[in-house]
């Protein structure tokens, strides 16, 4: 394990390497536990660089078992070796040399799961970030690119299948019963995107006729036996090829592209070229077994490491602080492809619920970092929704500012310019400059101050003058490192309704710059005003989110209702239904934690339940409507002396409200959403199994029986209604013995697909109330459970500590502590893993002062203990921030 060394890195400090490096060949014998590398490195020193400096390999737990320098044994005085690092000096001044370095590693104990290791006696390897160096001795840093051939040597009994990066050089036999196989990729590349796997898998296979005319191999592998589960994977992956031809002009560029899932991953997948490395969890479906979300999912996902290969690979980044450049500018990809895909608004809806609940949290808490960081301790640890989500966001706001058609020729001038490059952020924004002629210049604050802008907004009609004037405040609060912070250039889409529901178009616009339907917010504080304004209009503001802030600005309930039912842009009605509930529900949770009675007025619901039985909406945005705020987001709402119980209570009571206010139309969506035919994954039909679903949760609710969902449950012929029946009988009456039936039968009838018990272990382990720690420790022994598997781990700890705001937060502390035992314990094997789990405590500072103290003292029992530098890291800014 790489232990802490307080070391801190600098963006300021970068400059190039010394050395560059021309070629990579590689040969791997492999063994279970003893994997011979041998590595041969051609290298030339930078121009100008002095003479006597040495070359500095990095390394992460290696040995040393051979050097040679060009082809001969080296002297020992000539370098010198630890486990992490290699130096060697004595270089020639400018002539290339060769050195062959031989490690000899040990997958089967590699619990890490970086570097080579073995899933379910399958090699693999994930070398994001800095994974490659516990392979072999290496310039391990993304600005360094070379072409790679590699030969891999196995038993050929064990290991019928050979793969790496590239196009297939040729194979054969080998002495003992080995075979090999040789690869050559020839796009120069980092080692951070270099793969291998080797082993016995099953393959889905399938061809892509490119836009130029070329045929490209497809091939998933996955566990015999699950090759039918593969297929949704294999179309969703046709669909990318096609779609990054058609809306970026991108086209493959290897003879093969190939995908392997395996059991035991820290990530969702890794985008290594030509071999792209998956979590089983993000390429298996079939209706049985996967709900709509999970087919969601994969098609994301599986676009999301295929564009990579034009927004990561061809052009990658220069050092670890420009990750948002492919990582913001691929999930930006991504989530146009599902939109495109699928339904543009509800996606929408659905980005903008997970940046709010995910992404806000962290920019508002000790770990907030900007999009771009300028320093950090342990790269594994900014993988974050900053870094992703926010990074999109940040890709998406250029897209609005620009208009499409300059924006695809920034795009394009980008794919251009650095194809073949380690680039930065600035390269990647200069080209959006140079397209379009536009300053970004102030725009590039997003890069680098963190923490999401509030926009204050307080409105004035003048109807004499038919006039509108607005009085917009922007502030970007502080956060660790950043007291102070510049005023932001903010993109605010926006429309005035007017009372008929039309949009009112302005006479004229002064105050602020506006390009179309969007105001360019770029000062601390605009005076707007618009003329020709016929009557008093209500405001819609943030239309499709068009910038990732907290807008306050005091709306009327009857503006609200204007704007649910009169936008022409879907998502500012979405907004609009759940600002209508928003008060209902802090009130409702304030009173709780008075202990006073909750009193609702149902009205605000009327909105919500018109949009819900409107046959002229698409049934996956009318299930939005009625999923209201997340408990994390009402209590993010009131912002600050949390109890998560008093928020449970009064969520739970406005859910009531609602229910029995909506009584009959929830009865009418149940009758009629029912399912057309044989299930399948697309969007409309997924949209209609959501809407019958929430509306069995309200029906649950008002009539307070487990008899429909025990019904529901015995009649689903599908994943997605079979687990939202569990989750409904077993997160309201746990106790029932219609939900032990269940939850046994459904454990019985899985036993066999870790997948689907792991929805198991997730839904259980999300059963509110106090209860749920003791039930998490039993299912801890469960048969089913494995420790050193990263979904197991997710899927039940995970799980708790994340989306069991109850349970976790138990008033007496010891959801806290056992938190910390399990990272303890956890991080001995696996620091990523640890590290992840505990980001759950970012929030802590928000909870009433008793659990706030509680948590404090889990967090400082972890510092004192642990070992790693990823759990340090984060134990460390999560109680100093
Ligand atoms: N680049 C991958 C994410 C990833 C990062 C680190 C990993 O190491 C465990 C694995 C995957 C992506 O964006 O999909
Ligand atoms: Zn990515």
């Amino acid at each position: 394990m790489r232990t802490d060394t307080g070391r801190i890195i600098h963006l300021a400090d970068y400059r190039p390497t010394d050395f560059v490096l021309e070629r990579v060949d590689l040969t791997f014998e492999l063994d279970p536990e003893a994997t011979k590398v041998e590595a041969r490195l051609i290298f030339h020193r930078r121009d100008g660089v002095d003479p006597a400096a040495p070359l500095v390999l990095d390394g992460d737990e290696l040995t040393l078992s051979g050097l040679l320098f060009d082809q001969m044994e080296m002297a020992p005085e000539r370098y010198t070796a630890t486990p992490d690092a290699l130096v060697v000096r004595d270089l020639p001044e400018t002539s290339p040399f060769e050195l062959t370095i031989t490690t000899i590693i040990n997958p089967q104990a590699n619990s890490q799961l970086m570097g080579l290791y073995r899933s379910s006696g399958i090699y693999c390897t994930q070398c994001e970030a800095e994974g490659f160096r516990r392979i072999t001795y290496f310039p391990d840093r993304p600005d360094v690119l070379a072409p790679y051939t590699i030969t891999i040597i196995a038993d050929k009994a064990a290991n019928p299948l050979l793969l790496s990066n590239g196009n297939y050089l040729g194979g054969g036999n080998f002495d003992e019963g080995r075979h090999f196989a040789a690869w050559f990729d020839p796009h120069p590349k980092p080692a951070y995107l270099f793969a291998l796997v080797a082993g016995d898998l099953g393959v889905v296979e399938d061809k892509f006729t490119t836009m130029s005319g070329r045929e490209v191999a497809l091939k998933i592998y996955v566990e015999h036996g699950k090759e039918s589960r593969a297929a949704y994977a294999m179309d969703a992956l046709k669909r990318s090829m096609k779609w990054d031809e058609e809306v970026f002009g991108r086209e493959y560029d290897l003879d093969i592209f190939m995908i392997v899932a395996v059991s035991d991953f820290n990530m969702g997948a890794m985008e290594n070229k030509g071999l792209n490395v998956f979590n089983d969890k993000y390429v298996l479906a079939d209706p049985e077994t996967a709900t709509d979300a999970d087919y969601a999912n994969i098609e994301a996902i599986i676009a999301h490491e295929y564009f990579h290969n034009w927004t990561g690979n061809r052009i990658t980044c220069r050092d670890w602080f420009q990750l948002c450049l492919k990582e913001g500018l691929t999930v930006f990809r991504d989530h146009e492809f599902s939109a495109d895909q699928r339904s543009r608004p509800v996606k929408r809806i659905a980005e903008v619920r997970h940046l709010r609940s995910e992404q806000f949290p962290e920019d508002a808490g000790p770990l907030a970092h900007p999009v771009r960081p300028d320093k950090y301790r342990e790269i594994n640890n900014f993988y974050t929704t900053t870094v992703y989500e926010k990074g999109s966001e940040v890709t998406r706001m250029i897209a609005t500012i620009l208009g499409r058609d300059r924006f695809k020729k920034g795009m394009d001038l980008y794919f251009e310019r650095h194809d073949g490059e380690a680039a930065t952020v600035e390269d990647f924004v200069r080209c959006f400059e140079d397209a379009s002629g536009r300053d970004l210049g102030q725009f590039s604050l997003w890069y680098n101050q963190a923490g999401t802008p509030h926009v204050t907004v307080t409105a004035d009609y003048d109807a004499a003058a038919k006039t509108l004037t607005l009085e917009i405040g922007q502030t970007v609060p502080p956060t660790p490192g950043q007291a102070h912070k510049k005023p932001m250039h903010i993109p605010l889409d926006l429309a005035l309704v007017l009372e008929d529901g039309t949009i009112a178009v302005p006479a004229s616009v002064d105050g602020a710059e506006m390009t179309g339907s969007v105001l360019h917010l770029k000062e601390a504080r605009h005076t707007v005003t618009f003329t020709g304004i016929p009557s008093r209009p209500a405001l819609s503001l943030n239309r499709s989110f068009s910038a990732p802030i907290v807008v306050r600005y005091d709306q009327k309930p009857a503006d609200l209702a204007l704007i649910a039912r009169h936008e022409t842009d879907l998502f500012s009605r979405w907004q609009a239904i759940t600002d209508l509930a928003l008060p209902a529900l802090k009130d409702a949770a304030l009173a709780a934690r008075k202990g006073e009675a909750i009193q609702i007025d149902v009205t605000f619901a009327d909105a919500l339940l018109a949009v819900a039985a409107d046959p002229a909406l698409e049934p996956a945005f009318r299930a939005q409507a009625l999923a209201l705020p997340s408990e994390a987001d009402i209590a993010r709402e009131l912002g600050g002396d949390n109890d998560p119980d008093a928020i449970h209570a009064g969520r739970e009571a406005v859910l009531t409200a609602i229910a029995r206010a909506g009584a009959d139309a929830f009865r009418t969506l149940c009758d009629t959403m029912t399912a057309e035919g044989a299930y399948s994954p697309d969007a409309a039909s997924a949209g209609r199994r959501a809407l019958r679903n929430a509306a069995l949760l309200y029906r649950t609710i008002a009539e307070d029986t487990p008899a429909l969902a025990a019904e529901a449950f015995a009649k689903a012929d599908n994943m997605t209604d079979l687990a939202q029946a569990l989750t409904v009988l077993a997160h309201r009456f746990p106790e029932a013995p219609e939900t032990h039936a269940a939850l046994s039968a459904f454990e019985a009838r899985f036993a066999e697909n870790a997948l689907v018990i792991d929805k198991w272990f997730q839904i259980q382990a999300t059963i509110p109330g106090e209860g749920a720690l003791a039930r998490v420790m039993r299912l801890k022994e469960n048969r089913h459970f494995n420790e050193n598997n990263p979904n197991r781990v997710r899927s039940l700890v995970g799980a708790f500590v994340f989306s069991n705001p109850t349970g976790f937060n138990r008033a007496d502390g010891a959801g806290y502590r056992f938190l910390a035992e399990e990272i303890l314990r956890i991080d001995a094997k696996n620091p990523q893993l640890a590290a992840r789990l505990l980001t759950s405590m970012r929030s802590w500072r928000q909870l009433e002062p008793g659990r706030a103290e509680l948590a404090r003292a889990a967090l400082v029992r972890v510092e004192r203990e642990v070992l790693s530098n990823d759990v340090r890291d984060i134990v460390d800014r999560t109680l100093k921030g």
